[in-house]
């Protein structure tokens, strides 16, 4: 039997770590779930339950579902609570207790739904507020890190390449690759001001491009894909407050939801790689983007790697020190680019990078994998 900690876990949560974070941190032997209402029940009872180890640790159940079923009298249901968080309402409209309802608001949140406490109202946010999440990798003092790197996959459009998305994932896995990296529009999202996109979309709505991402999203043992989510999946928390980020992640264990439009993640302890979603336009010039982006940033947050996603467009530039890249789409040009004369850059990217003792990079290496003739109806 296993007794968990349960003042530390406790501790944890109110500290800001999710349910999910801890139970991955303390790699226990059981269920989430199980996890997750002994925890519930020790915050309403005090009581310290022993666990039953288990062998199948994969079942994803999310308390929510057996509140509502244990409790439905004295609890709404997740499609009430959701109603009513559109306006905006109370934890005692929700439930009696404030414990039990803040976990079912966490649940709602790993799910995907941006939701915010205000004064004491719970309310769905459709305009979250933007930070960047720094994220550090255990740098093991290998000299050289191989990393693939994919942006703009705009699975939901008719013109998304997921042969060829495959095909990259094929290549990443017999490199050795254990990390790709994703910069944003993994979806096409909707965008209701756009009458035209409704015709170049296979998969509608948000739970429909989640459920064809979580099926059909290339899955190799032993890759894990981080990614930030860029405007084409940022329609979605616009239009609803709901994010396809941590809704793809829960779903998905081999893909690492990063936040929205940017990320840091630090590969050694001196070397930081910025991942960037722009909401420019396109310039003239193919170069120009990046370039003013580079002057912008200030001289001491420089990262020493620039993944920038967005504009479609495969380009390198080494630019105030920064080893910055375009990072190509695997989507055909769409009629929306043709009608605005944008060529669309078809490819993905295998980075090596040599460090030194101190994980300073010495060499940097980018090689392209282009796809030169798009398939139709790829999907
Ligand atoms: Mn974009």
């Amino acid at each position: 039997m296993i007794q968990l900690d349960y003042e530390n876990i406790v501790k944890s949560n109110n500290n800001g770590e999710t349910y999910r974070s801890i139970y991955e941190r303390l790699n226990l032997p059981v269920k989430f779930n199980t996890f997750k209402r002994a925890i519930c029940h020790y915050k309403k009872t005090g009581e310290k339950r022993k666990l039953k180890p288990t062998k199948d640790v994969e079942e994803i159940i999310l308390i929510l579902d057996e509140f509502t079923f244990e409790e439905k009298q004295e609890y709404k249901t997740k499609e009430e609570i959701i109603q009513m968080l559109k306006k905006g309402c109370k934890s005692t409209d929700i439930g009696p207790d404030p414990t039990v309802v803040f976990d079912m608001i966490q649940d709602l949140r790993a799910n995907g739904y941006c939701i915010a406490l205000q004064d004491d109202m719970y309310i769905i946010q459709v305009n979250p507020e933007k930070k960047t999440q720094h994220v550090f990798k255990d740098w093991n003092g290998c000299k050289h890190i191989r990393i693939g790197v994919v942006s703009d996959t705009h699975i939901g459009n008719v013109n998304n390449q997921m042969s060829f998305l495959h095909h990259l994932y094929d290549i990443y896995k017999s490199l050795g690759i254990t990390d790709v990296y994703h910069c944003g529009d993994i979806s096409d999202g909707w965008y209701p001001n756009r009458s035209d996109q409704i015709y170049e979309l296979h998969s509608h709505g948000a739970d429909r491009q989640v459920d064809y991402i979580c099926e059909h999203y290339p899955k190799r043992d032993g890759i894990t894909t981080h990614f930030i989510i860029g405007n084409h999946d940022y329609t979605f928390i616009r239009n609803t407050g709901f994010n396809i980020g941590p809704a793809i992640s829960l779903r998905r264990p081999d893909m690492n939801y990063l936040g929205i439009n940017n990320a840091r993640v630090w590969l050694t302890p001196n070397c930081d790689m910025e991942l960037n979603h722009p909401g420019d336009g396109s310039a003239y010039a193919m170069s120009y983007s990046l370039q003013k982006y580079i002057d912008s940033l200030s001289g001491g947050d420089k990262p020493k790697i620039l993944l920038n996603g967005h504009h479609h467009k495969f380009l390198t530039m080494f630019y105030r020190n920064i080893h910055a890249i375009e990072v190509p789409c695997t989507e055909a040009q769409t009629n929306f680019m043709k009608s605005k004369r944008l060529a669309a850059h078809m490819g993905g990217l295998v980075l090596d990078i040599y460090v030194d003792e101190e994980g300073t990079i010495d060499r940097f290496n980018v090689e392209m994998i282009p796809l030169y003739k798009a398939l139709t109806d790829d999907y």
